[in-house]
């Protein structure tokens, strides 16, 4: 397993669009052991492939207390099953560090994937999980979460970040 370096907004990689996977082999399992090592390690619930500079459709996520649930998501794809109901969440990224935005999604989806062997499934995920796999799988579409703010917010924070890199240099 491998640390990996997490690419920060406003980061042109970020808005690659990520390629399917289509082998499911042993450096698949080394890729997402990664993503899961480099997420609870910096004390996130979620994280995709595109964050690290890898533009292939894989997300990890775990929601759970005791952070000992990992979930793998190879080729997720969100199919919105009512477009009516829609829940505001305060969401964090690992890729806009120290910033919180509220973005308002659907509730109601449909999430079809492939498991690290390659087999289809399908779930129905509730509450915070929806949420999560929305956010993470728009990293793979090239699209964060300060795409759903103002533009005047999302240049501030823009600005922020750009600074604060070029301090750390
Ligand atoms: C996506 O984000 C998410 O700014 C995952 O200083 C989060 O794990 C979707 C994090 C919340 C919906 C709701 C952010 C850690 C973690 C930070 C994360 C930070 C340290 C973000
Ligand atoms: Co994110």
């Amino acid at each position: 397993m491998t640390l990996r370096n997490i690419l920060v907004f406003p980061d042109p990689r970020l808005r690659e669009i990520a390629q399917e996977v289509k082998v499911f082999d042993e450096k698949l399992k080394s890729l997402s052991e990664d993503l899961l090592e480099t997420m609870y390690e910096f004390k996130g619930i979620g994280l995709a492939a595109t964050q690290i500079g890898v533009p292939k459709r894989i997300i990890v996520i775990d929601i759970s207390e005791e952070k000992d649930e990992p979930q793998v998501f190879i080729n997720p794809k969100i199919k919105i099953l009512e477009e009516e109901e829609k829940a505001g969440y305060e969401e964090g990224c690992l890729s806009v560090p120290s910033f919180y935005e509220e973005v308002i999604r659907p509730v109601n989806v449909e999430i079809s994937y492939n498991d690290l062997d390659g087999k289809e499934k399908k779930i129905k995920p509730a509450g915070l999980l929806g949420v999560v796999i929305q956010h993470e799988t728009d990293h793979l579409d090239g699209k964060l979460m300060v795409d759903y703010i103002s533009s005047t917010k999302r240049e501030r924070i823009r600005s922020k970040l750009l600074r604060l890199k070029k301090q750390k240099k």
